[in-house]
């Protein structure tokens, strides 16, 4: 029998670091070793909550890893209920401010603990959220960034042929716009006309750059284009969600519910898609989705693959799954994706195991 409480014991974070197969190569940066924060939630009676964090940076790890330990440490005695620890985490830094690395650790909390109700009922966490285990439909991120565009039409192949994908993202804003529209081309012809493209400027551009570079991207069939420009100019993304045909996509920065009902009062985007571990974890989410809901407005996933695969099947305007590997070399049983169609594992919460032999040989020395 299940318990039917759960306490929090503590909770244990391990910083790990992975070399990306393929690295990103960012308007913004470039990224080669890929940061995971590995959070394991211990609770009194023998369940153990899981789930990561991925903060870009391997230099903040130093902060948000002793972050997680001291909100294990705060919480430790609480029962595990995720809504009601995810306030007293938040209070818990009220003080120093409710975004950024707060809220960032506070979600690599939250996460842990829905995981670890959804074990405890012995159920998949869609399941625990009321819905069921099912498909979800994705498209691969994992590539064409901002490399020769000779070599792209290649890549998207490769890419497409990873799951099946009837979905690609390309990132853009290189130094000439030529190079930009020789890389959609690249892929275009390469895929053909049945998968969509997503485009992703990664906040490279200013406004009347903005301007320029998506008007001559307009009829190119786009399914959206992504933060062209820096992301808290909501002003600026509504210019352009007013002036394109093109959907404007903006959300992996979005630091909370609140964040998303701001830019949708400014039309700042016409879709979102939030990151967990800044919308605030599960928890955060199903907020969100409550508001993009009852905006008609369809909401897509930011990394974390296999939350987002849960999440998604109790969202009312659910669009499209971010799919990226990145966590595969650490993770026991990696979750698939047949036919473009992410596969929820039927196992209880997240169904994140962690590979101890290739956390041992990754584990970072901060
Ligand atoms: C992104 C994700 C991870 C690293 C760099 C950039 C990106 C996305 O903005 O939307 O996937
Ligand atoms: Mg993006």
């Amino acid at each position: 029998m299940a318990p039917a409480t759960l306490t929090l014991r503590a909770i244990t974070a391990r910083p790990v670091i992975l070399r990306l197969r393929r690295p990103v190569v960012a308007r913004i940066a470039t990224i080669t070793d890929w940061p995971l924060i590995l959070i394991d939630l211990h609770t009194e009676e023998g369940v153990v909550g899981r789930a990561y964090l991925e903060p870009y940076t391997v230099r903040t790890m130093r902060y948000l890893v002793p972050a997680l330990h001291d909100l294990g440490a705060a919480l430790a005695g609480q029962r595990l209920a995720p809504v009601d620890l995810f306030g007293l985490a938040r209070k818990s830094l009220h003080f120093v401010g409710y975004q950024g690395m707060s809220l960032i650790a506070v979600s690599g909390l939250d996460m842990a603990a829905w995981d670890a109700l959804a074990k405890a009922a012995g159920v998949p966490l869609c399941v625990l959220l009321g819905g069921s285990v099912g498909p979800v439909r994705a498209y691969n991120s994992g590539g064409l960034w901002l490399n020769d565009p000779e070599a792209l039409g290649e890549e998207a192949i490769a890419l497409r042929d990873e799951g099946g994908f009837a979905g690609l993202k390309l990132r853009l804003g290189r130094a000439r716009a030529r190079d930009d529209l020789a890389a959609l081309d690249a892929v275009r012809n390469a895929v053909g006309d049945d998968i969509a493209l997503m485009v992703d400027f990664n906040q490279g551009l200013d406004l009347a750059e903005a301007m320029d570079r998506c008007r001559a991207l307009d009829d190119r069939g786009l399914a959206w284009i992504e933060e062209p420009l820096v992301y808290d100019d909501l002003d600026g993304h509504a210019r352009l969600a007013t002036d394109l045909r093109t959907p404007i996509q903006i959300g992996e920065n979005f630091y909370g519910p609140r964040d998303l009902h701001r830019a949708l009062r400014l039309g700042a985007c016409d879709l979102v898609m939030p990151d967990f571990m800044r919308i605030g974890g599960v928890t955060g989410w199903l907020r969100a989705a409550a508001i993009a809901g009852v905006g008609g407005v369809p909401m897509s996933t930011h990394l974390y693959p296999e939350v987002a695969a849960h999440v998604m099947r109790v969202t009312e305007t659910a669009h499209w799954l971010e799919w990226q590997d990145w966590a595969d070399p650490i993770l026991e049983r990696p979750y698939e994706v047949r036919g473009g169609l992410l596969e929820i594992p039927d196992r209880p919460g997240l169904g994140l195991e962690w590979n101890e032999a290739a956390v041992a040989a990754h584990l970072a020395d901060l």
